[in-house]
């Protein structure tokens, strides 16, 4: 059938890493776009986290755009002030800043189901329409405080690791660091020349992978520049891309060689790295390794082993005014303690409120657990697209490489609108249904389901992630099963 091409408007909410990169492609295929952001800069979590050693724990040359490789990252992993700066070189590059409304937060977006499309409430006040959404808000950004007794009631500077204070005393201070994901992992390693006492509590001891570490010299990045196949050879790097697959075939087979062969390499640095036995037994794990995010460290060991760094496993009993007051009734006075306590990671784009077709509310629909159909739609929610939603992979790999697949599917299902032959477009309720009993039984026989507590687990304590491997998502995103989609054609609506 002969339709005319009809005019899309397209909003996109975030300006980090997804919403740029929706803003890149959106513009080279002459689309009209905004990106919604609600700070006055992009960069999202790379903006939000400006914490002392903050590090990508992917390769610099992996965590790029595929079609935005960059010379000049100044070490083999790079800094989350280098990353931030790659997004607003990209940005500007690509033609995606004047498209980009600071400030500007998107309070509800609203499914006008008579005028097929939403409509969006802004901060500002105004509302705006979009024939399509592109959620791309991110997942870790909502701050997870502590419920520790008394923490309201500390004397000195005491924090979020995401909301970090430059008054802060540092140098020559005695700071504690609360929690032992990669956040509190990294500080502790860029703080050990810094502070005169450093105290990292552990609630959980962590799994640490040696990986290795070494700086590019500007003969390295002045032949980057030159010939980007050098850069291609780190990136697409056939070894790097094993361990990729190896590790995400690991997660799926807890009793497999593969996991063994990680957590061997792990036992192996602990054993080769911390020279006194009782910091060794306080520092090893008693839970699988992977269950928790891996830790990537190629210094953490060496740190907790100066003479002015400490490591405290027993429990926290409350925080008074002059520090830590543990369960053993020791008193551990501080002059900053810093909250390295993770994120709220079952939000994704919520505060906002969502209400799709007939008024429901993505709260509503999300009530026991954020779900998407393969992670990128959800039953009455017409076109509306999500970029790294509720139950991608994760792990450590690039969420970049992530995003980009999950964009080609997202084009994919864009193609009948942009044609004219559909209005809208959605995964069926039946498809979804289908999706999440298989991905929750999968879920649960993975390693982050053997019995350790993670943000990767939802409130029921289902993992909430991707089960498969990553091959198994790669093929999923190159093409979605259009049968599994709801098309409203312009003139009827068809199943
Ligand atoms: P994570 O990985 O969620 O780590 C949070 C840490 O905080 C973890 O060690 C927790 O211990 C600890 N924690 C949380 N609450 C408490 C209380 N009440 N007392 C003591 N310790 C506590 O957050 P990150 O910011 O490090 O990293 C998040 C992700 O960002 C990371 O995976 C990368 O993808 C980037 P627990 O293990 O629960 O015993």
């Amino acid at each position: 059938m002969d339709h005319t091409r009809p005019r899309l408007r397209y909003a996109v909410i975030g300006a980090g890493m997804a919403g740029i990169l929706a803003g890149v492609r959106l513009g080279q295929q002459g689309e009209d776009y905004t990106i919604f952001e609600k700070a006055d800069q992009l960069g999202g979590t790379w903006r939000e986290n400006r914490y002392p050693g903050l590090t990508c724990d992917v390769p610099a040359h992996a965590y790029t755009y595929s079609f935005a490789p960059y010379a000049e990252w100044h070490a083999y992993y790079a800094t989350g002030g280098e990353i931030k700066s790659y997004f607003e070189q990209v940005a500007e590059k690509y033609g995606v800043l004047p498209h980009i409304r600071f400030g500007c937060e998107v309070v509800s977006t609203v499914w006008d189901e008579e005028r097929s499309l939403w409509r969006l409430g802004l901060s500002t006040g105004e509302t705006v329409e979009a024939e399509i959404v592109i959620a791309a808000s991110g997942v870790l950004h909502h701050p997870r405080l502590p419920d520790i007794e008394g923490r309201e009631s500390f004397a000195g500077k005491a924090f979020h690791s995401a909301r970090w204070d430059d008054d802060a005393p540092l140098d020559g201070a005695r700071v504690g660091v609360i929690g032992n994901g990669s956040t509190g992992v990294q500080i502790i390693t860029a703080l050990k020349d810094r502070a005169a006492h450093l105290v990292h509590f552990q609630r959980s001891p962590q799994w640490i992978m040696p990986v290795p570490y070494f700086e590019y010299s500007e003969e390295e990045r002045e032949a980057f520049r030159n010939d980007p196949a050098l850069i291609d050879a780190i990136r697409y790097d056939k070894e790097y891309w094993e361990n990729i697959f190896r590790f995400t075939r690991a997660i799926t087979d807890v009793n497999g060689p593969e996991i063994a062969i990680i957590e061997q390499l792990c036992l192996d640095n602990l054993e080769n790295s911390v020279r006194d036995p009782e910091l060794r037994e306080k520092l090893r794990p008693d839970y699988r390794a992977a269950c928790k995010r891996l830790i990537y460290s190629w210094s953490y060991y060496d740190a907790v082993q100066h003479l002015n760094v400490s490591v405290e496993r027993e429990g926290i009993a409350r925080i008074e005014p002059e520090g830590v007051r543990l369960k053993d009734g020791r008193l551990i006075e501080l002059d900053t303690i810093v909250f390295a306590t993770g994120f709220h990671a079952d939000r994704f784009i919520r505060p906002t409120q969502v209400l799709g077709r007939g008024g429901v509310s993505l709260d509503d629909v999300w009530a026991q657990r954020p779900t998407a159909y393969y992670a990128i739609g959800i039953p009455d929610f017409p076109n509306f697209f999500m970029l790294n939603g509720p139950t991608g992979p994760v792990g450590n790999f690039s969420l970049i490489d992530i995003a980009e697949r999950q964009w080609g599917y997202i084009e994919q299902l864009l193609e009948p609108l942009r044609t004219g032959e559909a209005r809208t477009i959605e995964p069926s309720a039946q498809a979804h249904a289908d999706y999440e009993e298989r991905r929750i039984a999968a879920a649960k026989t993975t390693i982050f389901g053997s019995g350790c507590q993670s943000w990767y687990l939802d409130a029921t304590g289902v993992p909430a992630s991707w089960p498969w491997s990553y091959e198994a998502f790669a093929d999923a995103m190159a093409k979605p099963v259009m049968a599994d989609y709801r098309i409203a054609r312009r003139e009827a609506l068809a199943e």
